[in-house]
């Protein structure tokens, strides 16, 4: 999967309430990687910039699973169970500073910003993996068998209960090494057996060519010359199968974090950011998913 870097500069304007004097300062994120730890009523993410000796992060105190919908969720930030925080230190952070149970003595924090107010903003996107040899990108738009499962997720997309990766060019006939291109065709239909719920043309499903009726047409053969009765068209006898085989698929899932309207305070001091873009953690949760569709 690709890796995206985000190039984090921020410039930042403070102003001090005390004498109307307008300090501009900038901190600068380049690089610096967005972490996370925590769970479930305790996520921690944050970014430290070591050469600055400064850090970014973020509390949420939700009890969400943020992760579970692709979708872009918002967190109020109200100071005591989210929030934000812009620190600097008078020494390097360690690698478990944000994550331990015991808060770290040292280095100690020279200045610290909080933000009790603005907004979270959580853009949670999937990539899906079905593992059946079909490209992500080259998969059908929609859901062919029309089992519930999108092909991009469906290991078996006609829904015969041979799946797809069985389907392609298994044996390497056009010589590419690639089994998506020049996929089977055996019936010469012009629609390709990864996609053709009859594959050998005889008016019976290839679902239905399971004799054993083990939801495996694969290993149902009555003439070894020709090879399995599903794509023999000269067996065709039926039998009446009620279930799709048990699918599997991996959701590799990533996050956005934008902070939206924060006011960072530090004393008489404040800085307002209207966005600020925390980054992105690629592969922040995987998830293994088995499913016996409906039929
Ligand atoms: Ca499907
Ligand atoms: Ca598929
Ligand atoms: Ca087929
Ligand atoms: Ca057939």
């Amino acid at each position: 999967m690709k890796k995206i870097l985000f190039l984090f500069i921020v410039s930042l304007i403070l102003h001090s309430c005390n004498d109307g004097d307008i300090i501009v300062t900038t901190f600068n994120f380049d690089d610096a990687e967005l972490k996370s730890c925590g769970n479930v009523g305790n996520y921690v993410f944050y970014k430290v910039n070591p050469e600055a000796l400064e850090s970014l992060s973020l509390k949420l105190g939700v009890t969400d699973s943020i992760y579970k919908t692709a979708e872009t969720k918002s967190y109020i930030l109200n100071g005591t169970t989210n929030f934000v925080n812009y620190r600097t230190y008078d020494g390097i952070l360690g690698t478990t500073y944000f994550c331990s149970s015991i808060p770290p003595t040292s280095p100690n924090v020279t200045v610290d910003y909080l933000a009790a107010s603005g907004t979270a903003e959580f853009a949670t996107t999937f990539v899906y993996d079905d593992n059946d040899g079909v490209p992500e990108e080259k998969e059908f738009n929609g859901d062919t068998d029309g089992d519930g499962l999108p092909n991009i997720y469906d290991l078996d997309d006609d829904g015969d209960n041979v799946p797809t990766a069985r389907e392609l060019d298994t044996e390497n006939a056009d010589g590419d090494n690639d089994p998506f291109t020049n996929p089977k065709d055996t019936d010469g239909d012009g629609i390709p057996d990864y996609l053709d719920a009859d594959d050998d043309n005889d008016n019976v499903l290839t679902r239905d060519e399971d004799k054993d009726m083990d939801l495996d047409p694969t290993n149902d053969v009555s003439d070894t010359s020709v090879g399995p009765d599903y794509l023999n068209p000269a067996v065709s006898e039926t039998y009446e199968i009620t279930q799709y085989r048990v699918h599997t698929y991996k959701i590799f899932k990533s996050v956005k974090i934008t902070l939206k309207n924060v006011v960072l305070i530090n004393g008489e001091e404040e800085i307002t950011q209207e966005t600020l873009t925390m980054g992105t953690i690629e592969n922040v949760e995987t998830k293994d998913k088995t499913i016996r569709p409906e039929l």
